[in-house]
């Protein structure tokens, strides 16, 4: 009885998702799955979570991933809760078989082909159709397809996938290796293709369990478009010349047409089609092309391109079908058993380059899009969850949206993540964010034998080539701090000189052969760059020739001022810790873990100094908080502080500099990290500073000895003429200087207009602990930018407390707060415990001025109210 409702269960729930035409039949094996133990699982320990796993296994769907699934099914808790993660280490050494049972309709069963596609198998599997293996995989970053049709029945079919150990395979491969490859965690991770944050980071957890994403049945038959990629080997504004490669799976050979339509015009080419994959080529010409700009350029315009294939049964077509012109019309017209196959995509016509030219300095590093130079300001980007199947859709645009908010126009694919999905590249193609792309290897050593090489040029053909026609891919980049972990992390002593010899050799294949030559051959437009940083930042030429990771600050220790010493010519990472907000803290721990050092708040501490450090400089610029939820909010400003002054620097040394993106965007848990936006995606203070700092017109002030300078950044491509507005004030508001010069910004420039002496700041009678700097920039009276700065640290500041004086009013979309005080407060910090989000946080309120803050929410007044708080730094010691 048991059985029988199991396996009705399976089949009315296997999804029969159909696409495409009748000659192409899809179908998507999303639910009806179980997964369970090869061996009875037990947890080691007494204390580790999950005692009563279900040995015989549980349903489920796809995409998911063991430890995740665990958690649906509540055989385990929460596992990014309290410190969970380190009671559920046991999963990694237990084995899992996925099972699939499922019937196959004569819609697909009658296609003279039927293959089965499996993506996102992570990562070691054997795969069963019907007990016949039909499939080895290793391989989590690409696709794998096999024909099935022999093996395929109507009914109660069984497609079982048996999961190796990940972690003994990558120690059987590591005793079989010729040398100890090197890792900054110690693992033995480079020796599997899969997400490399699995097996922990220095901001995220480690789990390594198996997962699968997604698999397809695909039945077919006479020919498919397998796949269409584009090389633009013209643009100007007159005209656009594009290259695009067809290739066509067919069972027949037959004459057919295959047709390009972009624009709403057509270009259609004869063909023969041969059995097996056909190579096509199609010539297409746009005239007045449109552009695609980043957002902050211009507009991220795109086109549809549509790929067809005709089949002209009888060796003709009916219609104008002279080459390269004519739409050929209706393709029924090739007669009965016509074949035909489409596919469409969203490109975008851009020329994209790195330019590194030897110059009076040493080498530049910067962009150009469509011809001109570009600034690019963004940040590192690590996956969205550490369990990839949670992330959706709307969660990639929001993500890429909250970037757009901050100004930035760049964001950096980390080499230690995935691969990201098309939403997401898509989300960057539409709002006009360029993606550095790395492809994922980091910081480790990573094999050379030939099953390994050939594995790694079998992923990157195929990912460089499924990202080809995405407008957004900036650049390809072979690795994420390899090349300087080689040359400067003190991995070389431990080996001798052969054993070098074959870890060198392993890492110029990969990054200086297979990797560059999938990129030369696949990629549209987009250069290849070997390693992010070029050198490592104890070698002084990575301040002057290619991109920099500079961390001697936090690593180092290094003062913040240290940005502004030292300024690379392209900055691809540098950061600073912080904690997350309050709320996300509140999510996985309760006040008994309200400490720095206790056992909770550590787990989510995984940088071996992270708290020491945050720590020393919070006591360099700031007055020690009164509480653990003073340190979080203070550890925030901090981490802007710091981050703000290096975004300044290296904005106002454009274009010695021409980029920055610090490190990080987000974050795979609740931890504390080097992000900017939190895991629930809450703005920290250093998201909207970034958005203040990465304004595309900045009005920056340096200070030096006792004097300031004030640069004007624009980065826009308009001259802009202005009024410079340079003032003080003491906290009250009284005016103490004020002085106003018009000047001329040129395009897409950094200029300093003004410079000034402390002595005439404070009107030679007030404290610099008493005084702000105001800094405006106004164009025909309206203005473009401002700036609250200070002449010494926060903690030396003059603060007092101040009544403040609040209204609330409703607004469209939630409510306005309006906030008010007779002293300046600094670092106003909004809370309200409802679901939502201030447009404006972590502000200066200047006295006697009203600030309206809009507050988004759904939330009613009543809950709005009830928990919302407003502090400032005065109140945090
Ligand atoms: C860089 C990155 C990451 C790391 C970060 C913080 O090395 O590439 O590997 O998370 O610094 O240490």
């Amino acid at each position: 009885m048991q059985i029988f409702s199991f396996y009705l269960i399976i089949i009315f729930s296997t999804v029969f998702d159909s696409e495409s035409n009748a000659q192409t039949q899809s179908v998507f094996l999303k639910n009806g799955w179980h997964i369970r133990p090869t061996t009875p699982p037990k947890p080691p320990r007494k204390e580790d979570l999950g005692q009563n796993i279900n040995s015989n296994g549980y349903d489920t769907q796809l995409p998911n991933s063991v430890v995740n699934m665990l958690f649906e099914q509540k055989a385990i808790p929460d596992p990014f809760f309290k410190d969970n993660e380190a009671k559920l280490q046991w999963i990694e050494k237990t084995d899992w078989v996925w099972e699939n049972r499922f019937d196959v309709s004569d819609d697909v069963l009658r296609l003279e082909k039927n293959e089965l596609i499996l993506r996102g198998v992570d990562t070691y599997t054997d795969i069963y159709l019907n007990d016949s293996l039909i499939l080895k995989t290793d391989n989590a970053f690409r696709e794998w397809r096999v024909e099935v049709k022999k093996l395929l029945k109507s009914k109660e079919n069984v497609l079982k996938i048996v999961f190796g150990n990940t972690i003994n395979i990558d120690k059987k491969k590591n005793d079989a290796a010729p040398v100890d490859y090197p890792d900054v965690y110690n693992t033995h991770r480079m020796f599997t293709r899969k997400p490399q944050f699995h097996y922990g980071w220095d901001w995220g957890p480690r789990f390594i369990s198996c997962g699968l994403k997604e698999v397809e049945l695909l039945g077919w038959e006479g020919f498919k478009i397998e796949e269409t990629w584009i090389k633009q080997t013209h643009l100007d504004k007159d005209s656009a010349i594009l290259k695009v490669n067809i290739s066509i799976n067919s069972t027949l050979e037959t004459t057919a047409i295959v047709g390009v339509t972009i624009n709403g015009k057509s270009f259609n080419q004869n063909i023969l089609l041969k059995q097996g994959l056909n190579n096509i080529q199609s010539e297409v010409h746009i005239t007045n092309p449109i552009f695609w700009w980043t957002h902050d350029r211009g507009t991220p315009f795109l086109y549809d391109l549509d790929v067809d294939v005709k089949h002209t049964k009888d060796g003709f077509y009916i219609g104008n079908n002279t080459q390269n012109t004519v739409d050929a019309g209706n393709p029924a017209s090739g007669g009965k058993g016509a074949y035909f196959d489409k596919k469409t995509k969203r490109i975008g016509l851009r020329t994209i380059e790195l330019v590194t030219e030897k110059d009076a300095h040493g080498e530049s590093f910067y962009f150009r899009l469509n011809g001109a130079p570009l600034f690019a300001k963004g940040a590192n980007y690590i996956p969205q969850h550490f369990f990839q199947e949670r992330v959706t859709r709307a969660d990639n645009f929001k993500t890429v949206e909250n970037a757009l908010a901050a100004n930035m126009n760049m964001l950096r694919v980390w080499g230690g993540g995935i691969y990201e999905t098309d939403d997401f590249y898509q989300a960057c193609d539409e709002k006009g964010m360029l993606v550095w792309q790395d492809f994922m290897y980091a910081c480790a050593m990573y094999p050379g034998d030939a099953a390994f090489l050939e594995n790694a040029k079998l992923e990157a053909v195929e990912q460089v080539k499924r990202l080809n026609t995405h407008p957004c891919i900036a650049l390809w980049c072979g690795n994420n701090e390899i090349n300087e972990a080689w040359h400067n992390w003190g991995w070389q002593p431990r080996f001798n000189p052969d054993q070098k010899e074959i870890i060198w050799k392993a890492y110029m294949d990969l990054f200086n052969n297979i990797l560059p030559e999938a990129v030369k051959s696949y990629a549209n437009q987009t250069n290849y760059w070997e390693s992010s940083p070029r050198f490592g930042r104890y070698n002084n030429k990575s301040y002057t020739e290619g991109d920099n990771h500079d961390w001697f600050v936090w690593h180092d220790e290094k003062p913040f001022e240290h940005f502004e010493e030292r300024v690379p010519r392209f900055m691809s990472e540098y950061g600073f810790q912080s904690f997350p907000d309050w709320e996300t803290i509140e999510s996985f721990s309760d006040s008994t873990d309200w400490s720095l050092e206790s056992k909770v708040m550590l787990q989510h501490q995984k940088h071996p100094k992270g708290n020491v450090l945050i720590k020393k400089y919070t006591e360099r610029s700031f007055k020690t908080p009164k509480t653990f939820k003073d340190f979080v909010y203070v550890s925030q400003l901090v981490q802007a502080q710091g981050i703000r002054m290096a975004v300044e620097a290296q904005r106002r040394a454009k274009p010695y500099c021409m980029g920055t993106l610090y490190w990080q965007l987000n974050d795979v848990w609740q931890s504390a990290s080097w992000s900017s936006i939190d895991y629930f995606g809450r703005w920290k203070a250093l998201h909207y500073a970034v958005r203040d700092a990465y304004a595309p017109v900045l009005v920056s002030m340096k200070t030096e000895k006792d004097r300031v300078r004030i640069h004007v950044v624009n980065d826009s491509l308009r001259e802009i003429k202005g009024q410079l507005q340079v003032e003080s004030y003491d906290f009250t508001g009284r005016m103490i200087f004020s002085d106003t010069k018009n000047i001329t910004v040129r395009p897409d420039t950094s200029e300093e207009f003004y410079n000034v002496g402390f002595d005439q700041l404070l009107n030679k009678i007030e404290k610099k602990n008493n005084v702000y700097v105001k800094l405006s920039f106004l164009e025909n009276g309206q203005k473009v930018t401002e700036s609250i700065r200070y002449l010494v640290q926060p903690k030396d500041l003059n603060l007092k407390k101040g009544e403040i004086f609040k209204t609330v009013e409703k607004a469209d979309n939630g409510f306005i707060f309006k906030l008010k005080s007779s002293t300046l407060l600094k670092s106003v910090y909004l809370t309200s415990n409802t679901e939502g989000a201030f447009q404006d946080n972590y502000f200066d309120l200047l006295s006697n001025v009203e600030y309206s803050i809009l507050y988004k929410t759904k939330a009613e007044l009543d809950a709005v109210l009830l928990g919302f708080e407003v502090r400032s730094l005065v109140d945090s010691y």
